[in-house]
């Protein structure tokens, strides 16, 4: 099935083109969508620099720091109408190994709608992660899983393999809101309602050694805020359904 990385970049300079060489050389049939938000550092055009030696990268130029999930809703629309059948996600600084890109597309090419590189699961690992930054990681899964009844232990997790059609048809990707973490938990609660099929692949993360996180204290509230509002959705679907069935 033809496949496509899409990786959102935001002052990236020093980690895209040895991320764009590793996955040709781990994924060669892999193509490559950089969706860059007109980094300062000149991202995109060093992308534009090597597309023609690594073959088969694009970017998608955007105007300004929108957030991740509005780079991964537009990356998800561009690959599809590009012909691609399943969509990618990999963030640029190495935590995700692309050598475990083949891994998560074998499974959606089995069959599941979503392949989750996952750190919780056994087999799974966390690299030199600050503690703080880890248990922050762990609860917030536990609380979003727990209170939404995902049956997923890493929810958050941003390196994933989607089958294009379920992004389209169970999960309609482009009226998700949230960005952040948010983006990855919201996309994941859409397929387990729509009775999606997902599977858990361990990963081995690895924290950056080159350039700097985004994350900030907004993308933690919003996804803390996210998980309670889709909650009373869920519970108000539930009561209606009950009401409906007499
Ligand atoms: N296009 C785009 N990419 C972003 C944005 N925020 C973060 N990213 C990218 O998303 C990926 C994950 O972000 P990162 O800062 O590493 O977050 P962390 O891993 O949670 O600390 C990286 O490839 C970033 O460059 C954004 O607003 N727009
Ligand atoms: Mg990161």
């Amino acid at each position: 099935m033809r496949s496509v990385a899409i990786v959102p970049t935001y002052n990236e300079a020093d980690n895209i083109e040895a991320l764009c060489r590793s996955i040709r050389a781990n994924a060669p049939d892999v193509g490559i969508l950089v969706v860059d938000d007109n980094s300062p550092d000149g991202t995109a055009d060093i992308v534009e620099r090597i597309a023609a030696d690594v073959g088969d990268v694009t970017v998608l130029r955007r105007s300004g720091k929108q957030g991740l999930g509005a780079a991964y809703r537009a990356g998800m629309r561009a690959a599809i109408d590009g012909g691609a059948e399943i969509c990618i996600q990999i963030d640029a600084d190495f935590s995700h190994d692309p050598a475990e890109i083949p891994n998560l597309v074998s499974a959606v090419e089995h069959g599941v709608d979503l392949a989750v590189g996952s750190r919780y699961v056994p087999g799974g690992i966390t690299e030199n992660w600050p503690r703080k930054r880890r248990m922050l990681s762990r609860w917030g899964n536990r609380y979003a899983s727990g209170v939404l009844g995902l049956a997923i232990n890493d929810a958050t997790a941003g390196f994933r393999a989607y089958r294009s059609s379920s992004l389209v048809d169970k999960m309609h990707f482009e009226a998700v809101r949230a960005d952040g973490y948010g983006f990855q938990v919201e996309m994941t609660h859409r397929l387990v309602r729509a009775g999606g099929k997902i599977v858990e692949i361990p990963i081995t993360f690895r924290d950056r050694t080159a350039g700097q996180s985004k994350m900030s204290q907004n993308i933690v509230q919003e996804a803390l805020v996210l998980v309670l509002k889709l909650w009373i959705e869920d519970r108000r679907g539930r009561r209606q359904r009950r009401i409906q069935g007499g």
